[in-house]
């Protein structure tokens, strides 16, 4: 029989970091929302998360690094949302924070969850921020849990 190593869903004692850009924060205020209550849920204490701020969601990668690096928590979540516009900047902006959070989530020693957004349209946003398609915030915090789990089991 093989053995199968999978996280579970305990954030029991666990302190997490959620970095979410204040650009579109229409959107990024309902993921965090979904980010805590999934945490909430999951036995996280309020007191042991912590929200840092950035303006967008470029400088979403350099804190989750930064963050890493000190060691000063057990999982970090980015949360942003990059919607395409009538300007290439959407492009820009997409690719290097998820090729920024890329890169980041394979150095870092906890895990590190992508949970930014990049839509086509305002409403397809709104959609994945807590209404038709779910909350994309609950999602991430979900995924940090059972990777905090996977990487103490490794
Ligand atoms: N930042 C976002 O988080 N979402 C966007 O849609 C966006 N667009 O399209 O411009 C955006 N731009 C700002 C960018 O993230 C930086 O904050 C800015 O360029 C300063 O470095």
């Amino acid at each position: 029989m093989a053995h199968v190593v999978e996280g579970k869903l305990s954030g029991k004692g666990k302190k997490v970091a959620i970095v979410a850009s204040r650009f579109n924060d229409f959107i990024t205020s309902r993921l965090i929302e979904g980010a805590l209550d999934a945490l909430n849920r999951h036995q996280v204490l309020q007191d042991d998360i912590t929200i840092y701020r950035v303006p967008g969601s470029f400088e979403i990668p350099p804190v989750v690094k930064r963050l890493a690096g000190l060691g000063v928590c057990d999982g970090i979540i980015g949360l942003g949302a990059v919607i395409r516009g009538s300007t290439p900047h959407f492009d820009y902006v997409a690719s290097e924070v998820s090729k920024g959070i890329a890169q980041v989530a394979i150095d870092a020693a906890c895990p590190v969850i992508f949970g930014v957004l990049t839509t086509d349209t305002i409403e397809q946003a709104i959609e994945r921020a807590g209404t038709k398609s779910g909350n994309k915030g609950f999602d991430a915090a979900m995924a940090l849990l059972e990777m905090i789990d996977l990487y103490a089991q490794m």
